[in-house]
């Protein structure tokens, strides 16, 4: 038994423990009330889910098992797994131990590659991902394990499976992607004695310093990894999950709302205004150029990519992860000083039109512009590379979802008139 399952097959009875306490003794204890604008406003705060991977203070930002995201960006992905499951950081021994279950179960199978060629060389990478990661399903031991009479209480035991699987293989694909369909050459393969962040690094095949972009990378992967469960993708994923379907779906339609533009697109969208800019300008525009620039497209009604978010009314932590790394290792790069330009003027704009209500960046707003700079210049596979390390949140919260032994999802939904003769009764 790896060590993560043996960890987790310990902590788990505690879980059920308490949420079976919960339930029992304070089933009927109200804990937050519903407005008409939230049900109109895309549910917004309206406390009804539970998350223990993370948690998102609106004035403070992500936070991981009680850790600021801030405090573990030098951390490996696979150890921020574990914490995000466990609730601690693994020793030595253990996160080796994880290290080695995930490099044993890269192997992805042949068909997969034969559904990778058929794709239309000018389908859009998330779409190839999100079809792919259903492909994969038809390995799931959970699905497997379910036709034949599993017992509830097994159920993690699987679902831990199927993730350990996918994540090992999230990368392999998602670096084979972006090879077949920007013409990069042959897929690269895995190599054994790599960590998992530094593995998707090497396999999309950039040369140049690798020890600095195999430290973005994992940097990178560990940002994105999670935030909390009521996001769009994280939300898809575990209502999917629900209904029992295995994993390779749940992450699979998560995924496919990630590849929204008001969600993880807007890792593409913000480097596209970016280089737009730059085009148009023919050089970094100055203060007053962008000001003007950025106000004509919110008078046209478009949005600034990279700048808002639906729970967070501060500047997001994993922006500023990304721009104190721009900060010390590209800062004359021209996509970078325009991502610094943009943070100066678009804060004030957004105020001032008086829409937004959280006017500052979010976690899109500055990584395309390290990307680039490192190589990655297609800027439509930006998500895909979010999608990888935010499968890590998403399939954590998928197990102990299973562990806690949650029902199937089902809110109730009413018509517009019985909210009318509602609203009008008192
Ligand atoms: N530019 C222009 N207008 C904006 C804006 C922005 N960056 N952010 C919000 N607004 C507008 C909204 O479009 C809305 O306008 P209408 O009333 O005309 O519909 C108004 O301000 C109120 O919106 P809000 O309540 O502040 O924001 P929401 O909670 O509804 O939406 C979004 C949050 C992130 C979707 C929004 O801020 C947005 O569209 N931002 C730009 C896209 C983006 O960066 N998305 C990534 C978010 C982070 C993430 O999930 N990454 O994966």
């Amino acid at each position: 038994m790896s060590l993560l399952k043996a960890k987790l097959a310990s902590q788990i009875p505690d879980l059920k423990d308490r949420v079976r306490n919960l339930g029992k003794n304070h089933g009927s204890k109200v804990i937050s009330q519903v407005t008409v604008e939230q049900v109109l406003g895309g549910m917004r705060g309206i406390k009804s889910l539970i998350c223990d991977t993370s948690e998102v203070g609106l004035d403070y930002g992500l936070v991981i098992r009680g850790i600021p995201i801030l405090e573990l960006t030098d951390k490996l992905p696979e150890d921020v797994l574990w914490l995000m499951l466990t609730g601690e950081l693994p020793s030595a021994e253990e996160s080796k131990d994880l290290q080695k279950e995930i490099n044993s179960r890269m192997e992805v199978p042949e068909y997969i590659w034969n559904i990778l060629e058929a794709f239309p060389k000018d389908a859009h990478p998330m779409n190839v991902l999100s079809a792919i990661v259903i492909a994969l399903g038809n390995y799931s031991k959970f699905r497997r394990e379910y036709d034949k009479g599993l017992k509830k209480d097994l159920y993690w035991e699987y679902t831990l499976e199927d993730s350990l699987d996918l994540i090992a293989k999230m990368p392999v694909i998602a670096a084979a992607i972006y090879r077949t369909r920007f013409g990069k050459g042959d897929i690269i393969k895995p190599k054994k004695d790599l960590d998992w962040g530094a593995n998707y690094a090497y396999m999309l095949g950039i040369e140049g310093n690798m020890d600095e972009w195999y430290k973005l990378m994992r940097m990178y992967m560990v940002v994105h990894c999670d935030h909390e469960s009521g996001n769009v993708s994280a939300f898809t994923s575990h209502v999917v999950g629900s209904a029992l379907s295995d994993v390779y779906y749940s992450l699979s339609a998560g995924l496919s709302g990630l590849a929204g533009p008001l969600h993880g697109l807007a890792n593409q969208e913000c480097l596209k205004f970016v280089l737009e800019t730059l085009e148009k300008f023919g050089k970094v525009p100055t203060d007053d150029e962008l000001r003007a620039y950025a106000k004509e497209r919110l008078d046209k009604g478009l949005v600034i990519p990279g700048y808002g978010h639906a729970v967070l009314r501060v500047t997001d932590p994993r922006f500023t992860a990304s721009v104190e790394w721009g900060k010390k290792v590209i800062p004359n790069d021209d996509r970078f000083v325009m991502v610094e330009k943009l943070f100066k003027i678009v804060p004030d704009l957004l105020i001032e039109q008086g829409k937004a209500k959280d006017p500052w960046p979010n976690v899109d707003a500055a990584t395309g512009a390290l990307l680039y700079h490192y190589g990655i210049k297609e800027f439509e596979y930006y998500t895909v590379i979010f999608s990888v390390s935010r499968a890590l949140g998403i399939c954590s919260q998928l197990i102990l979802s299973r562990a806690m032994g949650e029902p199937i999802t089902r809110p109730k939904s009413v018509t517009m008139h019985w909210m009318e003769h509602e609203v009008n009764k008192s």
